[in-house]
């Protein structure tokens, strides 16, 4: 497979939420896990996947995947994840692990919290009575750390920047695109940041102590979209929190990441049949399994899948991808015939691009060549020839026609 991650989620929460096992049972990659603070000291980096019906069998056609691959059916695209020590109050100003914490989300395209909605931890991540912490604060408090960490960043230059602006008549949206691309913050975030707290950008040196963090903490929200995962639903008491947080302006999907960690660490096993996002698994080989693990796992199926209809890990992650960040798939393919690449690669490639994509924005995105020479592009399901501002549509097959080719 290919090896280049263009989307980075990163997951984030107090410490002792589940973060790692999310992390875990979402990559299969190792981590260490346990139910006391802290255990994340460094950042662990894992890939998984988004879960999207592949396109080959409408297109009657067997496929031969490169940059994701396809499971019956299910066409499953590489995304990088990045699991974070966990945060605690103060952590901007250098608390706990914070500092180091909030580096690591920099290039972050959106940010999956994991809060434990059984109430079981405090807000440092000390475990508590099960209901005791009210999982709505560790919301607040995620929101505030990080727009402070945002504004922190950006205060020490902030005073020089308003002031050129205002007596060199410079654009403003410029010289902060300059200063925060460190952070993946684009024009476009800035842009909306501005509109939505009707901060006059002309006039930057007027804006209040007030103004600044308004402005702040809305583009921590339009450039670092966070969808809440409401872990640790198979407690009881989750799910009288679960609705709470649902009354929350959030996404929020509920999640037992250590059930989806069983089932697919015994899918790969292939002691199970089981997909990521399933609602139900087989179980293939009863006799390689202690009767304490069939026990489980039926407990598994019984409280978890038939209950919820998933365990809800792979859920979030697409909805990060499909919802939060609006995104849509597209296959590119060169030959049209046969819908392949140049190597006769069927369907190659699944890319996971924003709605309002246009052709030829992806012609840039394959390559800046194909971009440069774009003629036209041919939408394969009705065969019909697009030009450079055609908007892609989810599952959309096309195949590129350049003045230039690859290198
Ligand atoms: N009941 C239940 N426990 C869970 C679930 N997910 C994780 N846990 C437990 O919660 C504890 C903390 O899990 P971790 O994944 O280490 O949590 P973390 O957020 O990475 O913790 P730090 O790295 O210390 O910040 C462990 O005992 C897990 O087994 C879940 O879905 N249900
Ligand atoms: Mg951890």
């Amino acid at each position: 497979m290919q090896k280049s991650y263009s989307r980075l989620l990163g997951i984030v929460g107090k410490p002792n939420t589940g973060k790692s096992t999310f992390f875990s049972a979402a990559t299969l990659a190792p981590a260490e896990i346990a139910n006391y603070p802290f255990t994340t000291i460094k950042p662990n980096r894992g890939i998984g996947y988004v879960r999207t019906p592949c396109v080959h069998e409408e297109f009657n056609v067997k496929d031969n995947p490169l940059n994701s691959l396809c499971l019956d059916g299910v066409r499953l695209i590489p995304v990088e994840f990045i699991d974070c020590a966990g945060l605690v109050p103060g952590a901007w100003q250098g608390r706990g692990l914070g500092n180091q914490f909030l580096d690591e989300i920099r290039k972050a395209d959106a940010l999956i919290h994991i809060v434990d909605a059984s109430g079981g931890t405090d807000s440092e991540g000390r475990l508590c009575k099960i209901g005791e912490h009210d999982p709505l604060e560790d919301v607040t408090f995620l929101e505030h750390e990080i727009t402070m960490w945002m504004a922190n960043i950006l205060k020490r230059d902030w005073p020089k920047i308003a002031r050129t602006v205002e007596s060199e008549s410079k654009d403003l949206f410029n010289m902060l695109e300059e200063r925060l691309s460190g952070l993946a913050i684009k024009r476009s975030h800035i842009f909306e940041a501005a509109r939505r707290t009707e901060l006059n950008a002309e006039k930057p040196v007027a804006w209040s102590d007030d103004d600044f963090l308004k402005f702040v903490d809305m583009l921590r929200q339009v450039s670092k979209p966070m969808l809440i995962v409401a872990n640790k639903i198979d407690i009881p008491a989750a799910e009288e929190n679960l609705e709470r947080l649902k009354k929350l302006n959030y996404l929020v999907v509920s999640s037992c990441s250590e059930a989806e960690l069983a089932l697919r660490r015994a899918a790969e096993k292939q002691l199970i049949d089981y997909r990521p996002g399933d609602c139900n698994f087989k179980i293939e080989h009863p006799e390689k399994l202690m009767e304490s693990q069939i026990h489980a796992l039926e407990t598994i199926r019984e409280k978890i899948l038939l209950k919820f209809g998933s365990t809800g890990v792979q859920e979030a992650v697409n909805m990060a991808f499909f919802k939060l960040l609006n995104m849509i798939t597209v296959y590119p393919v060169e030959d049209l015939e046969h819908l392949a690449d140049h190597n006769a690669r069927v369907l190659p490639d699944a890319y996971l691009v924003p709605y309002g994509t246009t052709a030829r924005q992806l012609a840039y995105i394959i390559h800046t060549e194909l971009g440069e020479g774009f003629i036209y592009a041919i939408e394969a399901r009705e065969r019909k020839r697009v030009g450079e501002d055609y908007i892609l549509k989810d599952r959309d097959v096309v195949s590129i026609v350049s003045a230039k080719k690859r290198a």
